[in-house]
């Protein structure tokens, strides 16, 4: 495997970064996980359209345009043979001081990798997952704003551990108002009467580039679907409930806190979204040509 960083492809125990790099000393820095199917890469303009406005919410200037940022994911798919899998997008602060002051990093570093991904075993399509809240709560908006993807992702690791810890493997992650915001490392939706409904990003959510495809989704289906402030009530009382993610894609929930959402298994509005969800995956995107 060959890694892009920082201008070359290097061999994959070649790739390496310094101690004194931010994004390794204080979290200080941005990323993306991009799925690439049949050689398209899923929404590619839009994980780039994230990164860039992730690192302008840090105020992190990137020096690299966006025609060039695409050649190099293309690259990296080709140079490893990747028709169908994962890109792992890290951009850093750079090299600086032993000190916060971000202004002592001379430039931002660019990793790019191009790997397989795991699947969800199949069957987790059908007969879905179960949910536990976390007791950790999403960051405040007006602490670190779960909208950028951030390399600083302890919030969502606290939550995962909790979640493991409690036999489960996502969780409903509430934000500080106990208001709904989305899973670890997932966003949520609920069906109820034959409407869709997701928290707003606001609600301190990540904007996911799957959560977004899903809205559209739901428009090409003539589905509604609506932003909301959402409760857990609304996710106990719903009739389907599902969660998003470039890994997961579309999943069934089944279950939150011993609560049966729907009958058992996907139910069919999900089951409608899944299938027109993995139709859009090979189309919509950019070609690795
Ligand atoms: N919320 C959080 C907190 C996430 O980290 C999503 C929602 C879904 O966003 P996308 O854009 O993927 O629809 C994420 C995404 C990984 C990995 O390597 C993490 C994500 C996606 C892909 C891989 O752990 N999180």
């Amino acid at each position: 495997m060959e890694v892009y960083l920082d201008g070359k492809f290097y061999p994959k125990m070649e790739a390496k970064v310094s101690v004194f790099d931010h994004g390794l000393l204080y979290g200080d820095g941005v990323f993306e996980g991009i799925r690439v199917y049949d050689n398209c890469i899923f929404k590619l303009d839009e994980h780039l359209e994230r990164l860039e406005y992730s690192a302008k919410a840090i105020a992190l200037k990137l020096p690299w345009s966006r025609e060039e940022l695409s050649r190099i994911h293309i690259e990296a798919c080709k140079r490893n043979g990747v028709a169908n899998g994962y890109i792992r997008t890290v951009v850093t602060r750079g090299v600086g001081d032993l000190g916060l002051n971000p202004n002592n990093c001379k430039s931002p570093s660019l990793i790019v990798i191009a790997d397989g991904i795991k699947l969800y075993p199949a069957e987790v399509y059908t007969k879905g997952i179960k949910l536990v809240t976390a007791a950790t709560r999403r960051t405040n908006v007006a602490a670190l704003p779960p909208m950028v993807k951030s390399l600083n992702y302890l919030n969502s690791i606290l939550a995962k551990i909790e979640t493991l810890n409690a036999g489960f493997d996502e969780c409903l992650f509430l934000n500080d108002q106990g208001y709904v915001a989305e899973c670890s490392g997932d966003n949520i939706f609920i069906i109820s009467k034959g409407v869709v409904y997701t928290p707003t990003i606001s609600s301190s959510a990540l904007g996911g580039i799957t959560r977004r495809a899903v809205m559209e989704v739901c428009e090409d289906l003539g589905i509604s679907c609506k932003e909301v402030q959402m409760t857990r009530y609304d996710v106990y009382t719903a009739d389907e409930a599902f969660l998003t993610g470039s890994a997961a894609e579309v999943i069934p929930v089944t279950e939150v806190d011993a609560r049966e959402i729907g009958a058992g298994g996907a139910g069919p509005v999900t089951t409608k979204i899944l299938a027109k969800f993995r139709e859009k995956v090979r189309k919509d995107g950019t070609m690795i040509v």
